[in-house]
C-alpha cells in the first residue's frame, strides 16, 4: 500500500490538465496495472479506480453470477436479473479510502446482504461471512453483526447508475460505515463462516474492523 499511497501524492502534485490527459490513458490501463497506480486517477466525480489485478474479466447480465454459500442451510446462486428483482435499498453517504481520498453524498444501491443471508438461512455456530471476486484474487470479510447492517448493501448501482465495470460492475459490496477498502469490487462469492479471515488488503496491514474514524489511525469522521 506504501506504492499506492507515495502514486496518490504524485497524483495531488499534479495539474489538473495533465490529469485529463492521464485519465483517459489510464481508464484504457486501469487493469492492467496491479501496481495501484490507477489509485492516482480522479474519474468524475472523484471517486478513482482501483484493482489489485492487471486485469479482470467482465461479467454481463448473462453471464454473472452471485453465489451464496458456507454455514447456510440453503446455499443460493443468484443472476443479475435475481438481484434486480428484490426490493433495493438506497444510501446517500460520504465514501472514505483509506488513502485519504474522500467522495461526499455518494449515493448507492442495492439488495440488503441481510436479507441474503435470511433467505440462505445461517446456522448458529456462523459468526461471519466472507466475500470473494471475479477478479479472483481480492477478498474480504465481516462479522455477522456488521453484515446484518442496513447500510450494507450488495449494489447494483452507484451514483444512480448502473455499477460499471471499473468501479466493480455488475455487483460490488458496498459497507456505508467502513473503509471503502471494505467494498469488494466484482463481488461473486457470499460464504457464511465459523471465523472472521482478514482479507486482502487486511493481510498487509489494514484494521479488519474498518470503521471509519474509528480504524487505521488516520481520518477523522465523515460528516454523514
Ligand atoms: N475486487 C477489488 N475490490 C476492491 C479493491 C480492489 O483492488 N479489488 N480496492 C478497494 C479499495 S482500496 C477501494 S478505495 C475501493 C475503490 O473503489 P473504486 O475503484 O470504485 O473507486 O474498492 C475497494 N474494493
Ligand atoms: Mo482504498
Amino acid at each position: 500500500m506504501l506504492g499506492t499511497l507515495g502514486l496518490g501524492a504524485l497524483g495531488l502534485a499534479a495539474a489538473p490538465t495533465l490529469q485529463r490527459g492521464l485519465e483517459s490513458f489510464l481508464a484504457g490501463a486501469s487493469e492492467r496495472d496491479p501496481t495501484g497506480l490507477t489509485g492516482l486517477l480522479p474519474n468524475g466525480g472523484g471517486f478513482r479506480y482501483y484493482s489489485v489485478t492487471a486485469s479482470v474479466p467482465r461479467k454481463d447480465a448473462r453471464t454473472y453470477r452471485l453465489t451464496v454459500d458456507g454455514l447456510v442451510d440453503r446455499p443460493a446462486t443468484y443472476t443479475l436479473a435475481d438481484l434486480k428483482a428484490l426490493p433495493q435499498t438506497r444510501t446517500v453517504r460520504d465514501v472514505q479510502c483509506v488513502t485519504g481520498w474522500r467522495v461526499p453524498h455518494a449515493p448507492f444501491e442495492g439488495v440488503p446482504l441481510s436479507r441474503l443471508l435470511d433467505a440462505a438461512g445461517v446456522r448458529p455456530t456462523a459468526r461471519a461471512v466472507r466475500f470473494t471476486c471475479f477478479d479472483g484474487a481480492y477478498s474480504e470479510s465481516l462479522t455477522l453483526d456488521q453484515a446484518r447492517r442496513s447500510d450494507v448493501l450488495v449494489a447494483l448501482r452507484m451514483r444512480d447508475e448502473d455499477i460499471g465495470h471499473g468501479h466493480g460492475g455488475p455487483v460490488r459490496l458496498y459497507v456505508a460505515p467502513m473503509y471503502f477498502y471494505k467494498s469488494a469490487k466484482w463481488l461473486s462469492g457470499i460464504t457464511v463462516t465459523e471465523d472472521v479471515e482478514p482479507g486482502y488488503w487486511e493481510v498487509r496491514g489494514y484494521d479488519v474492523d474498518a470503521w471509519v474514524g474509528r480504524s487505521n489511525g488516520r481520518d477523522d469522521a465523515p460528516t454523514s
